[in-house]
């Protein structure tokens, strides 16, 4: 005879997560990178195929730059972007992205552009 909590408890077990969110793998420029040249692409590697939705790029004064995407449905696992034109300083570019799981997913990339002295 099963426990009934065992039962219970069953139907959670199945429902759980069967995979874990999509990550990104790497970026160009990585994150924590201090470049002497604005960077003329920008690269986010994923772990698989995803959905892009939105890339901006923040400086530091607070303006804000959003950048086209393409108009592609294919789920890719790398993305290459045109970088606008990048003044020295310190920049964050905010990713989202659908996840290969259907779920939204996001994240930071922090970079500096520091002309050599
Ligand atoms: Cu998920």
């Amino acid at each position: 005879m099963i426990p009934r909590r065992a039962m219970f408890g069953a139907p959670l077990l199945i429902a759980g997560p069967a995979r874990a969110h999509s990550e990104l793998r790497s970026s160009e420029p990585a994150n924590g990178a201090r470049l002497t040249s604005p960077p003329e692409m920008l690269t986010l590697r994923f772990n698989e195929g995803v959905w892009l939705t939105a890339v901006t790029l923040h400086d530091e004064a607070g303006r804000s730059v959003r950048l086209p995407l393409s108009r592609d449905i294919t789920p890719r696992p790398i993305e290459q972007l045109a970088a606008p034109a990048l003044g020295t300083g310190a920049w964050r570019l905010e990713w989202r992205a659908i996840s290969a799981d259907g779920h939204p997913v996001r994240g930071t990339i922090r970079f500096t552009i520091a002309p050599m002295p």
